[in-house]
């Protein structure tokens, strides 16, 4: 409904493969909605500055092991340690423009093998996103970009298998982009998509709990 103080910031949530352009994106759409006078932060999952978050670090540069399941769950708890904050934040009239979020938890645990089920199971409850940017790139380019650094997950041959279980992700709130257009033609297409999306959730809309 369409009441002045159900007003609040959209949560918008970018996802894609390694290297699909999350990070540069993720900047200019802050840039471009504060210049608007919109209030907004930048967040990215994994937040490798909790205690959760310092252990998958760890992890990621393959400084300790852990069962897929283990770390599985240690991704989806990062996010619940933040829950809170971001419905304060959204309530609060913020937008947040988030780096990687369950749909990179699903996908690249499913990747490796691990039941898609199982995986969505301890996401529920987190906010679903009012949009997801997908940054839709094949996999053999993204590689092209700048080289992959030493991280776990880092390799070609499993960055093909995330890809394929993005696609079975894929719901009403994505939108995808092709993200091996020039950076200024992504920029330009998320500016649009993102300014929509915050305008409606000004306007009053309900907040949502993922995958229920
Ligand atoms: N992971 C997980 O398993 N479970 C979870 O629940 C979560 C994550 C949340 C770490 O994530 C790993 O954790 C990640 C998924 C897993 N593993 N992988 N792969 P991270 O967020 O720390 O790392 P990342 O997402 O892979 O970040 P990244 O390497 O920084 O990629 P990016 O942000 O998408 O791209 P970028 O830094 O903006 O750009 C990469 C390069 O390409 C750079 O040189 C740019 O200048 C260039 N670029 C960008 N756009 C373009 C265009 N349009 N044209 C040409 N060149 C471009």
């Amino acid at each position: 409904n369409g009441h002045k103080s159900d007003s609040r910031g959209a949560l918008i949530v970018l996802e894609g493969l390694d290297r699909s352009g999350k990070t540069s994106q993720s900047s200019r759409l802050i840039s471009y909605l504060e210049g608007l006078g919109h209030s907004v932060e930048s967040w990215r999952f994994p937040d490798r500055n909790t205690g959760v978050g310092q252990m998958i670090s760890s992890y990621l540069t393959n400084k300790s092991q852990l069962d897929d399941h283990a770390i599985h769950l240690l991704f989806s708890a990062n996010r619940w340690e933040k829950r809170s904050l971001m419905e304060a934040k959204l309530r609060s009239g913020t937008t947040l423009i988030v780096d990687r979020y369950s749909f990179s938890g699903v996908a690249f645990s499913s990747a490796k093998g691990l039941d898609m089920e199982w995986c969505k199971a301890p996401e529920m409850g987190l906010l679903a996103p009012d949009m997801v940017l997908y940054l839709d790139i094949p996999p053999e380019k993204a590689a092209e970009r700048g080289g992959y650094g030493g991280e776990r997950y880092e390799q070609l041959e499993f960055q093909r298998k995330v890809a394929h279980s993005y696609q079975l992700l894929h719901d009403a709130s994505w939108k995808s982009i092709d993200a091996s257009l020039p950076m200024e033609d992504v920029e330009k297409k998320l500016k649009e998509m993102v300014l929509d999306c915050v305008t409606t959730c000004q306007k009053g809309k309900a907040l949502s709990n993922l995958w229920s």
